[in-house]
């Protein structure tokens, strides 16, 4: 089982003629609404500042770019950059999931200099945004992702505290109580391609059988690749099945090299017509897409999930 890389690929490039997009554009979100689909990228220019782009297609492949980003760094907790948006639609409105990376923090730096924080912002247009908050403050937390409805009357996110995968849930989305999260899996014991850390992908996707999750991980290698798993539907905090083979890893030229070397990575998985479209971050640096059929990817869990 192997994702299928479109032919078109890398489907976006950076664009050399804007100053806040120049260097590189990557690890996007794309949803799929009312016939189009809507992207928003990270974008990093002349200041190597993360910033968020919006992009919007007919076909998934050919885009449109506004020209100004939607999320900008605003003070000192994102003055290093806004990244990694996961966008998710919930009753009708978006909720945009990323990290802020600044220079002001709370306890010691969790990263070169400064602090990282997974925060939380809403829109009803998805070109304007208003933030609600931070998940956690003062500790190594990003990958988080909200699940595309309410489980049990309130909200759940996944979240990574390093190297593990965590679930939270909170009522209105601005508070999440430490009492409220719990650890969902780690790293795979032993030398697997997932040995070292793990995170996860795009918005999980509800299915009969459970969530079907797919996420990030490396091992000793420090390879970017991507696995499945299947979550329970009602308590997503248990794992049903994680199979042991990976289902993408860098192949392409723009994959192996780029800003930072042998890096997928992938915050969206929207599933169109019964295919799951994998748009994916190549070597930090353009975006590219790759597909399967969602029956495909579920016989997989379902067959190998205990290998
Ligand atoms: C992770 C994230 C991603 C990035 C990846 C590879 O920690 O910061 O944004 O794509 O590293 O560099």
């Amino acid at each position: 089982m192997k994702l299928k890389r479109h032919e078109q690929n890398p489907i976006l490039l950076p664009d050399l003629t804007s100053p806040w997009q120049c260097a590189n554009v990557f690890n996007p979100s794309v949803v799929y609404h009312n016939g189009l689909f809507h992207m928003h990228y990270r974008a990093q220019g002349l200041d190597w500042v993360s910033r968020i782009g919006y992009a919007v297609s007919m076909d998934g492949v050919k885009w449109n770019r506004l020209s100004q980003p939607v999320l900008e760094p605003q003070d000192g907790t994102d003055s290093r950059g806004v990244e990694d948006p996961r966008v998710v639609e919930i009753n009708g409105r978006f909720y945009m999931c990323y990290t802020a990376y600044g220079r002001e923090f709370v306890g010691q730096p969790t990263h070169a200099g400064g602090g990282i924080r997974p925060m939380i912002a809403r829109s009803d247009n998805l070109i304007t945004w208003e933030r609600l908050g931070p998940i956690v403050t003062g500790e190594d937390n990003k990958d988080h992702v909200l699940f595309p409805r309410l489980i049990n009357g309130r909200y759940l996110a996944l979240h990574r505290r390093w190297p593990h995968i965590w679930l939270a849930a909170s009522d209105d989305l601005r508070t999440w109580r430490e009492d409220d999260m719990q650890p969902i899996f780690g790293p795979r014991p032993g030398n697997s391609w997932d040995s070292k850390s793990v995170g996860a992908n795009g918005v999980p996707i509800e299915t009969p059988h459970g969530w079907l999750l797919l996420y990030h991980g490396y091992g000793e290698d420090h390879v970017y690749q991507f696995g499945v798993c299947l979550l329970d539907l009602d308590e997503p905090e248990r794992v049903v099945k994680r199979p042991l083979a990976p289902i993408f890893w860098p192949e392409e030229m723009w994959e192996l090299r780029g800003d930072v070397p042998n890096v997928v990575f992938s915050n969206a998985n929207p599933v169109v017509n019964g295919i799951v479209h994998v748009y994916y971050g190549g070597g930090d640096h353009v975006i590219g897409l790759a597909t399967c059929p969602l029956a495909e990817l579920l016989d997989f869990v379902m067959m190998e999930g205990n290998g």
